[in-house]
């Protein structure tokens, strides 16, 4: 069984809510379920986390250490600001995979930058809920290559 933390930053717990035009309609909710669907077929077992709060987030890529073989990480505006969540990812050394919902790439140019892919495995942006789906994807890939 592979152990995978999936962990969502500040705001996406408003999802479905605000702003479907850049988000789409899909709540944290949806898009779990459809993670933990695909974790099923996969022989994965996931924990998922929501905070709006730095620190919380660090402390579960600190706990996560002693549990997971992997990270499924969505930092929100915290992939643009955050040295100390960059610091965890590294210290943790568990393969990690950066999801974004929209393409960072493509909107104001403070989101081009991510501090945190360069300690990531990779990065997927722009497909909406999907791209959490494919990273799932890559990273049990990653752990458990099919050939
Ligand atoms: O595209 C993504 O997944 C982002 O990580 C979303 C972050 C943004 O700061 C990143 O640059 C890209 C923002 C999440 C805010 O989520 C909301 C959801 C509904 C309504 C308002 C905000």
């Amino acid at each position: 069984m592979t152990h995978i933390l999936v962990l969502h930053g500040p705001n996406l717990n408003l999802l479905g809510e605000r702003q479907p035009e850049i988000y789409g309609y899909q709540t944290l909710a949806d898009i779990d379920a459809a993670l933990v669907a695909l974790a099923a077929t996969r022989q994965a077992h996931l924990r998922s986390q929501q905070s709006n709060h730095e620190g919380v987030l660090i402390d579960a890529i600190h706990d996560a250490r002693a549990w997971a073989n992997g990270i499924l990480v969505n930092p929100g505006a915290y992939t643009h600001t955050s040295y100390a969540l960059r610091d965890a990812i590294a210290a943790a050394s568990l393969p990690t995979v950066e999801v974004h919902l929209s393409n960072i790439h493509a909107r104001e140019p403070f989101r081009h930058t991510s501090l945190l892919a360069p300690v990531c495995l990779g990065q997927i942006v722009g497909f909406g809920w999907r791209s959490y789906l494919l990273g799932l994807q890559a990273l049990l890939d990653h752990l458990s290559p099919i050939a």
